[in-house]
């Protein structure tokens, strides 16, 4: 071979597949003596392909738990299916094909595809969330959760999507509309099964402060998703009884209790008894009522809908002022499963109560006052004003601040025995029952006489049916000919299964738990090895996780803790959260929308459609989607390119936390590097020392410097892969590289440097480019896997820099850039900086008034003007 040689990435890559699935390279070994290292991507939703996407997030993780195995720890590195869910089902009705048949059948392509990523999975360990072995330890822990009160059945009222014909959680409610169907959301009453994360919500709310691993944003979003309110709940009284209303009081929820003299109506949700009760004899609010079920009941959907209400005509006695009364309304942005389901509304202070009183013409009296405004100035027309201020307008609260205002009022609700402070939540319990095939059952068995009554254990796992049909909407189970009927396990009479199965994102509650133990038959998970490998050490997944699975997953470790089945409360001690994939998208002159291989820029850069070269027009960079068509499949490129290549590529870009844009010069780009990188190594591997040669008593200035070279890359290479800095880790690497290439290995002081320089590059790219480094390290004249091979050490004596280059700035612009001792003194740094040509004759005509050095960062003169 000569340096033309390119590098054939096909053959080499496909043969280190084939030899580390052979020898099981990344098998885990759970008795290992290593510290642990447990590095987790969230498993895909098996749709059918991997996209680019995916292959970003996984070989994000797939280099820290190949650099972790390099520096001496035991990984687990797992990969599974959350493979429950709808897209299945529509499938089945769009094609005909059977959930589980299609869902295995996407299974099997897509780890083919991860497969040929090479990431450093143990296989072993894998888990579907559909299969059997799965989802019968899940029952087992329902059944546990219901022996210990978490999980429970209630009726509630529940979104529901007319098209899909399912029950959505809030979560699944975007803009009044179902995720997926798009349809507007209803409300309906149903019985549905329960967990009771809302018990676990101050202990959510406090285990965010230990994690300070996770990024700042996500932490706030949970923290504000639970939205834990400090308030107070009272009654207002009728003074005059309504006639089947079993109460003479209205009960509230408030967390402003200080704006009780600006109250100027009451509201009460459409579901309220009260609203109930009154429509039966007023058909006009009964209509209301009905009008309101359209939407859903996120809290979102609610407040950006119109706002409603309808006038009952009854009034209630203000709490602190007798010559006073308020109208109760109803309304329909108050929520029945909210604090008390009514509230009073003070329009000047709250922006859905303004907009509610402008448009039914109930008064607006302002009784918090901004700091520095007389109240007879203050005025509001449409904004509420929310600020903090002083008290008017108000009796006994006149001339307090908010916070003081609060307290008084909710003594004074106490002394009058009206009401109490209360903490409220934002987030309610988690309904997990979904009308629903493809899914794990639920494991109860309804008996006329029993009730619900729990399915023993002996007689889990409770089995999807294969023959199901799907030419009617609705759930398959519930029209099965033979599946539902059963007998009651209590009294052995007649009863029926429960036909919910429960909602996808239990599944990925607790997957990373059965990764520790993915083939126990006996129960979920040893306790032991799940106390030694969690939590997971390093958690990369998308930003869209950061309320919904983050936070279900939190709490059910939780749960699982109270249940005896481990002894940890957090899952997941760093998280990562990746960009997205963009690409731009294009279209033709019809509007329609075109794949980017299907266009070419001509030599004036304008898009051509490469057809019939008529032009196209390229629009914006969003986030890869198959209905924009501006996608790339990762196996074209892979072909082409090879699977190295691929993987360097989409770290080299931006920071992984951001978003990275795919481009054809890009790829090509990382693809010469690689080819570079290959001929590099492989033209001086004959001048090279031997491997394992006695290092040279002394060195030459020339060697001694590529050494400090090498033990800088060193340095600064780790410490970019420790901070997830890949694209700068990457970039040092090419800056090695060039360094390298003008060196001459002539004498024997510079083969052995020469030869320590490329066993560290090698070792350096192994984590991103794995197959290409493992050729490499044969070819260097090792037989074992390169993944063992111990990360490369820093000599810190080498890698101390001898100077620095740093900026000197005069009124924060940087004027000039010094070279000096690395290590000097700030007097003697500050003395370099004012001797510099450029900066003395600056002050020589507007003197320093100060200046502050940071030694080997940088230099800050203050001057005049
Ligand atoms: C009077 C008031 C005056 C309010 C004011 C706000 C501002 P958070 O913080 O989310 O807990 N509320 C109470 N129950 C409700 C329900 N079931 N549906 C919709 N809204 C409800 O919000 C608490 C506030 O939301 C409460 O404080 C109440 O309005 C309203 F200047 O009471 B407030
Ligand atoms: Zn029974």
């Amino acid at each position: 071979m000569n340096s033309t040689t390119r590098y054939n990435p096909k053959e080499t890559e496909a043969k280190w597949r084939q030899t580390w699935s052979d020898e099981q390279v990344f098998k885990t070994k759970f008795d290992s003596k290593r510290p642990k290292y447990y590095s987790l991507e969230m498993f895909p939703y098996p749709s059918g392909r991997l996209h680019v996407g995916h292959a970003r997030n996984y070989t994000i993780g797939d280099v820290i738990g190949r650099y972790k195995r390099a520096s001496g720890y035991e990984v687990l590195r797992p990969m599974g299916w959350d493979a429950f869910g709808l897209p299945a089902e529509n499938a089945a009705l769009d094609r005909g094909a059977h959930p589980k048949d299609w869902t295995y059948s996407n299974i099997k392509e897509m780890r083919e595809q991860m497969q040929l990523l090479g990431f450093c999975y143990d296989w072993d360990a894998e888990v579907a969330t559909c299969d059997v072995i799965y989802y019968h330890q899940q029952q087992k822990i329902f059944l546990d959760f219901l022996k210990h009160g978490i999980a429970y059945q209630k009726e509630a009222e529940v979104n529901w999507d007319p098209i899909d014909n399912c029950v959505l959680a809030n979560e699944e409610v975007v803009d009044g509309r179902g995720w997926r169907s798009g349809a507007l959301v209803e409300r309906r009453k149903l019985t549905q099964w329960f967990f009771g994360i809302t018990k676990y919500a101050d202990e959510l709310i406090d285990g965010l402060s230990t994690l300070t691993e996770w990024p700042e944003k996500v932490r706030i979003m949970q923290e504000n998703w639970i939205g834990k309110s400090q308030g107070c709940r009272f009654n207002f009284i009728l003074p005059v009884p309504v006639a089947g209303y079993d109460s003479d009081k209205i009960e509230v929820f408030t967390t402003r209790p200080d704006t009780i003299f600006g109250a100027s109506f009451v509201a009460i949700s459409p579901q309220h008894p009260l609203s109930l009760t009154l429509a039966k004899d007023n058909p006009a609010m009964a209509v209301f009522i009905e009008e309101c079920k359209k939407g859903g009941t996120a809290a979102a959907d609610i407040e950006t809908a119109e706002k409603k209400g309808f006038d009952t005509g009854l009034r209630v006695a203000h709490p602190f002022d007798d010559t006073k009364t308020i109208p109760v309304w109803l309304a329909n942005f108050v929520l029945m499963d909210y604090g008390t389901g009514a509230l009073f509304g003070c329009p000047a202070h709250d922006q859905r109560d303004i907009e509610f009183a402008r448009k039914y013409n109930l008064p607006v009296l302002p009784v918090v006052i901004p700091h520095g405004v007389k109240p007879a100035d203050f005025t509001l027309e449409n904004d509420a004003y929310t600020g903090d201020g002083i008290l008017a307008n108000s009796e006994f609260l006149n001339g307090l601040d908010v916070i003081a205002a609060k307290q008084k009022a909710i003594d004074a609700f106490v002394a009058k025995g009206l009401g109490q402070a209360e903490t409220n939540y934002r987030l309610r319990d988690w309904g997990v029952s979904r009308q629903r095939y493809w899914g794990c059952p639920i494991p109860i068995i309804h008996c006329d006489t029993c009730g619900a009554v729990p399915v023993p254990e002996n007689q889990l796992p409770v089995e999807l049916p294969y023959d199901v049909t799907f030419d009617r909407p609705g759930n398959p189970l519930d029209r099965h000919p033979t599946w539902k009927h059963t007998t009651c396990p209590k009294c052995s009479g007649k009863a029926q299964r429960e036909t919910d199965t429960m909602a996808t994102f239990v599944d990925s509650s607790w997957y990373f738990l059965r990764f520790c133990d993915a083939k126990n038959t006996e129960k979920p998970f040893d306790k032991d090895r799940v106390n030694h490998w969690m939590p997971v050490d390093q958690y990369v997944g998308g930003i869209e996780h950061a309320v919904l699975h983050l936070l279900y997953a939190r709490f059910f470790t939780r749960a699982l803790r109270d249940c005896g089945y481990l002894n940890i409360d957090e899952p997941f001690r760093n998280l990562f959260t990746q960009g997205m994939v963009n690409h731009h998208t294009y279209r033709d002159q019809d509007g329609k929308w075109l794949y980017p291989y299907e266009v070419e820029k001509n030599s004036n850069g304008d898009w051509l459609k490469i057809a019939d070269q008529t032009p196209a027009i390229a629009g914006d960079l969003i986030k890869m989607s198959k209905s924009k068509k501006n996608t790339v499949d990762p196996s074209e490129i892979m072909e082409t390119y090879g699977i190295d290549a691929v993987r360097l590529f989409v770290l080299s870009d931006s920071p992984p936390e951001k978003d990275f844009e795919w481009t054809a010069a890009g790829i090509d780009g990382t693809w010469r590097f690689v080819n570079k990188l290959y001929r590099l190594i492989f033209d001086v591997l004959p001048h090279i020392a031997a491997k394992g040669s006695a290092q040279p008593a002394s060195f030459s200035d020339a060697a001694l410097n590529l050494r400090k070279l090498t033990h800088r890359t060193i340095a600064t290479f780790t410490d970019s892969i420790e901070k997830f800095h890949f694209n700068a880790a990457i970039a040092r690497l090419r800056e090695y590289t060039n360094e390298l290439g003008g060196i001459k290995i002539d004498t024997p002081d510079m083969q052995w440097a020469y030869r320590e320089a490329m066993e560290t590059l090698v070792q350096l790219f192994a984590p991103i480019m794995p197959h290409l480094a493992e050729e490499l390290w044969r070819d260097l004249g090792y037989s074992d896997f390169i993944i063992d091979a111990a990360w490369p050490q820093v000599d810190a004596e080498l890698a101390r820099k001898d100077s620095v280059t740093i900026g000197v700035q005069v009124n924060g612009k940087v004027r000039a850039t010094i070279t000096l001792p690395a290590g000097s003194d700030a007097k003697t740094t500050e003395q370099i900086a004012v001797n510099d040509p450029k900066i003395a004759s600056i002050l020589a005509q507007t003197p320093a008034k100060k200046i502050i050095v940071v030694p080997d960062r940088i230099v800050n003169i203050v001057v005049a003007g």
